[in-house]
């Protein structure tokens, strides 16, 4: 017999870290022994509920990119390692954006499919995120919709999906059960994608762009590993930071590239990047975010207040004898960023090899 299935070291590694976090928790080692065994027996084993759990929240707090880690202990766990078909897989994400939505006041929560198997690997979902735009070329040039979303539309296209031609068209879901099977596709039900209109508290105008975006954002090609044992299908959600989509979706120029439709309603001299005309376009498309998603009653947080909440976090954890791994060139926002205290400092270097985390989906 060669390797394991399941590393046998990092489910150790991980067995001992849980019960060092649970104050008052028992002797790991039976515990370590028993899964040991089971990894001899059949080359992987079985998270508890509260290991899952654990391993879920911790898998964000060790997210280097992220600066949300303050609330890494209110994740709600769903545990649907037993859910096999896609059929079942999709109507589960689609409780997921329900459950997350909750009507506007955003709840952080990950869907735990099952994991890989020795001789069998889990269902994949091939999506970026639950809720995605759909893209297209225009013929003439350019684009319409988002161009993130171009190829898992052509995709969708090839398999049957009829695309609208709106710039706002909501993806389907695309699921393999198996390595081989063709993917099957889902239509989103209303119900489960929350969108937010887009206006300006001063600029009437802003609202006739018929700009929008979706409420919660439920990154869904990410591996969840923990104790050596991949989940490949863990869709999770936050809520949305405003710059995420004001300074990069609508405003990057192989996105939306807003920029300059917004100078130009804006009546701003373009002649120019001395004008600091993008600058200009770009705080007031900020501003429309945070002020549509406010007056939804949508869950937002914004970047200054966002940044207070991470160093509290770092701090938090200081004193909890741990370090925050944390990746500047990701926790900096992508506006006015020396405006932000999280500018002003350096952090503990990420690592690579850190878990529990949220890994890049490996292919089958
Ligand atoms: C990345 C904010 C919740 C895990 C990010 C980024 C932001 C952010 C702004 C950078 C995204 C980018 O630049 O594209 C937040 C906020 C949350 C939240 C405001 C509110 C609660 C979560 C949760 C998880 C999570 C619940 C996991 C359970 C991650 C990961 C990344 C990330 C893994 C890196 C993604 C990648 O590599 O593409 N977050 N987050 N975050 N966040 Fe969070
Ligand atoms: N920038 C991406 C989303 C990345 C993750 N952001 C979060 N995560 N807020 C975008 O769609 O703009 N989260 O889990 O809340």
């Amino acid at each position: 017999p060669g390797e394991p299935f399941t590393d046998p070291a990092q489910a150790a590694a991980f067995l001992r870290q849980f019960h060092a976090e649970h104050p008052g928790a028992t002797d790991p080692e039976p515990r370590v022994r028993q899964v040991l065994d089971e990894i001899e027996r059949t080359g992987t084993y079985r998270h508890t509920p509260q290991e899952l759990s654990f391993g879920a929240r911790l898998a964000w707090r060790n997210s280097a990119r992220c600066i949300g880690r303050l609330y890494w202990r209110s994740l709600v766990v769903r545990d649907l390692r037993e859910c096999g078909s896609a059929d079942d897989l999709a109507a589960h994400c689609f409780e997921h954006l329900r459950l997350a939505g909750n009507g506007g006041r955003i709840r952080p929560v990950i869907s735990v499919f099952a994991p890989d198997r020795p001789g069998r690997p889990a269902p994949r979902i091939l999506n970026a995120q639950l809720v995605r735009y759909a893209g297209h070329p225009r013929p003439g040039g350019g684009w319409i919709g988002d161009p993130a979303g171009g190829r898992l539309a052509a995709r969708a296209a090839d398999l049957g999906w009829k695309r609208g031609d709106g710039s706002f068209d909501v993806l389907p879901l695309l699921v393999q059960e198996r390595p081989g099977d063709a993917p099957r596709w889902y239509e989103l039900p209303d119900d489960t994608t929350l969108e937010v209109p887009l206006s300006h508290p001063d600029h009437a105008w802003f609202a006739d762009l018929g700009l929008r975006w979706y409420a919660v954002p439920a990154i869904s090609d990410l591996t969840l590993e923990i104790g050596g044992i991949r989940y490949p299908a863990a869709p999770f959600n936050g809520w949305y930071m405003g710059t995420e989509i004001g300074a990069r979706n609508l405003a990057d120029a192989d996105r939306y590239d807003l920029l300059g439709t917004v100078a130009e309603r804006l009546g701003l001299d373009t002649s120019s990047d001395r004008t600091l005309w993008r600058d200009r376009a770009l705080v007031e498309l900020n501003l429309a975010v945070l002020h549509s998603f406010e007056a939804a009653g949508v869950t937002m947080a914004d970047h200054h207040t966002e940044s207070q909440r991470f160093l509290r976090h770092v701090a938090q954890e200081k004193r909890l004898g741990r370090p925050t791994p944390a990746d500047w060139s990701w926790i900096v926002p992508p506006v006015s960023g020396g405006l932000t205290p999280v500018f002003h400092r350096y952090y503990d270097p990420p690592d690579p090899a850190l878990r529990p985390a949220f890994v890049p989906r490996q292919p089958w």
